[in-house]
């Protein structure tokens, strides 16, 4: 799912593209369930219910709602902003995961990786390293800005914030609320994060970066509807 495709209103819950053992071992079936079937549903739910008074936001995707804060009535803005955050997340979230596939980028995002961080090790490294560090809950990013000549970098968020909102195109991104890997990590989050490579959906990072190019090239990237 691109972005500019967000699920329309009413929101709802994506289906998981793999079962819910897919991934184990790196995230535990009741894991993957949880997050998935009560997390992601509950920002859902919050997001619908918010915008039941105000017929005219309905049609809104949960980006357009991100990018727009003016058009959302104060008195909804932070809990849209919140749960239009973690609909739009989880959605990314769940496609940047796989049971197969390459395990290291490809072509023009390896190339792209190499020219930024050195070498996909380094890389890696520096990516764990933001997301251990990150207090609190959040996300730790991989985005290519327009403001930084299409350069790869990396970020963190706070809450269900997105990069978008900043103008950058998320490339690859994980979920580091302790909900995301609590009941088999506990409070290790740098094993989550080492574990992690071993379901990073490399395919679908490859494509988001591929179809960043056009993108990249103004202050509206990523934001077209
Ligand atoms: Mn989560």
């Amino acid at each position: 799912m691109s972005l500019k495709n967000a699920v329309q209103a009413p929101h709802r819950l994506p289906a998981l593209p793999y079962a819910d053992s897919a991934l184990e071992p790196c995230i535990d079936a009741q894991t993957l369930r949880l997050h998935h079937d009560e997390h992601h549903r509950s920002y859902i739910e919050k997001l619908n219910q918010a915008l039941e008074p105000y017929p005219a936001l309905q049609g809104r995707t949960a980006l357009a709602l991100l990018l727009d804060p003016e058009a959302v009535p104060q008195a909804i803005r932070a809990v849209v902003r919140n749960n239009a955050g973690g609909h739009l997340n989880h959605s990314m979230f769940w496609l940047a995961m796989s049971p197969d596939g390459p395990r290291a980028p490809r072509g023009p995002l390896a190339d792209a990786i190499v020219r930024d961080f050195g070498d996909f090790e380094r890389f890696k490294t520096r990516f764990a390293e933001a997301g251990e560090t990150q207090f609190g809950s959040g996300w730790v990013w991989l985005t290519r800005s327009a403001d930084s000549g299409r350069r790869l970098k990396i970020c963190t968020t706070s809450g269900h914030d997105n990069p978008v909102r900043q103008g950058q195109v998320p490339v690859l991104l994980n979920d580091l609320w302790e909900h995301a890997y609590y009941l088999k990590h506990q409070n290790r989050r740098g094993d989550y994060l080492q574990d992690w490579w071993t379901v990073t959906n490399w395919a679908e990072a490859e494509r988001r970066f591929e179809q960043s190019a056009d993108a990249a090239d103004g202050p509206h990237i990523g934001a077209r509807r």
